[in-house]
Formats: structure tokens, C-alpha cells, sequence
């Protein structure tokens, strides 16, 4: 892939940066890459904090365009690139309803109710408490939310049906990050994740999101 310049993408290393990478990966898109990691401080220089005032990662930008939110980097990508493969379906259809019921499923019940709230009292207790209570709640949480993507998936390889978009990405970062924390998944969910993580771009997109690689 050459490296154009004109489009960077800031952060690697977590499961949303990964999203960016995937959907960069699919659409064989140029990019450079500034390989700024969490809680490193890089999120918080001047530079970066002009970018993305919330101070975090990852953050796209073109030219003088910058847009922050792993979905809404995702769904971007996938509407102004990918529009012939039908990564993002076009608006005003039912199908894109589809597909955004999926990706604020993903985004809400699973990331920021469940794997963020782990995060937090999991591995960062000294910022944000010991909260047991809260913490299991959110581990049965992901798990009851799990079950309800499996009667939603309805047997289907992808969420929309036979075609891959970019709610697959938001679905199998979320589900590969309850992996890493243990979470038992249904067997319907490994088998749909065996399909997403077999793509050439997520194994691509994988290294790419490696902080030691160069
Ligand atoms: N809702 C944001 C969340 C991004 C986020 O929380 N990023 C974390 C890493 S996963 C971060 O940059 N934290 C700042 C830091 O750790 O310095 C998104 O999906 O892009």
C-alpha cells in the first residue's frame, strides 16, 4: 500500500482502532499511519489534542477534514469508497435502518454499556473505582446482549444477510474484545466470527493495528 499523505489515520493497538484500519483494509485505501497508542500520553500533546479534543484515539484525517468515532470513521470510509460493494447501504432505504440499528447496537449494548464499563473497573480501578457490582452487571450484560445478536443474526453469515458491511466490523470488534475478557459466546458467534476474521483485509488490518510494527 502506497502512503498517500493525504489521508493519516491516528491510533493503533485497540479494538477501535482496529475498526478504522479494517474498513481502510477492505477498501485497499492509501493511508499513513501514526501509530500513537492509549494511555501512553500521546492522545494529550497540543497536536493531538487539536485534532481530537476529547483525546482520543482513533481520528481519520484527509486533508483538512478530521473526523473522530470509530463508527462514524467506519461509516464514512465505507460510504464515500465503498459504495459499489454495498459496505454502508445507501440512506432512505430499510436497509440502512438495518444497518444502523446494528451499528448503535454495537456501539451502545455492547462497547459503551458493557466492554467499557469492564475496562473501567476491570484494569482501571485506580481512576475510576472498585465497582463489583457493576462490573458483573455489565459482564451479564454483554452476555444477555449476545444472545439477542444471535436471534437477530437468525442464522445469517452477516448482519445484513449475505453481504459484508461495515456493522460486521463494529460486530466483530466488540465480540473479539469479550473474548479478551473472557466472556463466553454463543457458539453461533464464533462460528460468525471464524467468517468475518478470515477476511484477507482483517488479517492485514490486524498488523496494521500492531503498535511495533514499523
Ligand atoms: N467512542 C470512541 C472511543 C475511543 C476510545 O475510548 N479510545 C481509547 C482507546 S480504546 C482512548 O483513546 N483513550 C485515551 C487514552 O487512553 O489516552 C470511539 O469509538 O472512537
Amino acid at each position: 500500500m502506497t502512503a498517500n499523505p493525504a489521508r493519516i489515520l491516528w491510533g493503533v493497538g485497540t479494538s477501535r482502532t482496529m475498526r478504522a484500519h479494517w474498513m481502510l483494509a477492505e477498501l485497499e485505501l492509501p493511508y499513513e499511519r501514526r501509530a500513537i497508542t492509549s494511555r501512553s500520553g500521546e492522545t494529550h500533546t497540543p497536536e493531538y489534542t487539536q485534532l481530537n479534543p476529547s483525546q482520543k484515539i482513533p481520528a481519520l484525517q484527509e486533508g483538512d477534514f478530521v473526523l473522530t468515532e470509530s463508527a462514524a470513521i467506519v461509516n464514512y470510509l465505507a460510504t464515500t469508497y465503498g459504495a459499489a460493494r454495498n459496505l454502508c447501504p445507501p440512506v432512505a432505504q430499510r436497509e440502512r435502518a438495518r444497518y444502523d440499528q446494528w451499528c448503535f447496537f454495537a456501539m451502545m449494548e455492547l462497547d459503551a454499556n458493557t466492554l467499557y464499563v469492564i475496562r473501567k473497573h476491570e484494569d482501571l480501578p485506580h481512576l475510576y473505582g472498585d465497582a463489583p457490582n457493576a462490573l458483573q452487571a455489565a459482564r451479564d450484560g454483554f452476555v444477555r446482549q449476545a444472545k439477542a445478536a444471535v436471534t437477530r443474526l437468525d442464522g445469517a453469515p452477516y448482519v445484513l444477510g449475505e453481504t459484508f458491511s461495515g456493522a460486521d466490523i463494529l460486530l466483530t470488534t466488540c465480540l473479539n474484545g469479550a473474548i479478551r475478557r473472557k466472556i463466553a459466546l454463543p457458539d453461533a458467534l464464533h462460528d460468525y466470527l471464524r467468517r468475518t476474521t478470515a477476511r484477507d483485509a482483517y488479517q492485514r488490518a490486524l498488523r496494521l493495528n500492531q503498535p511495533g510494527v514499523a
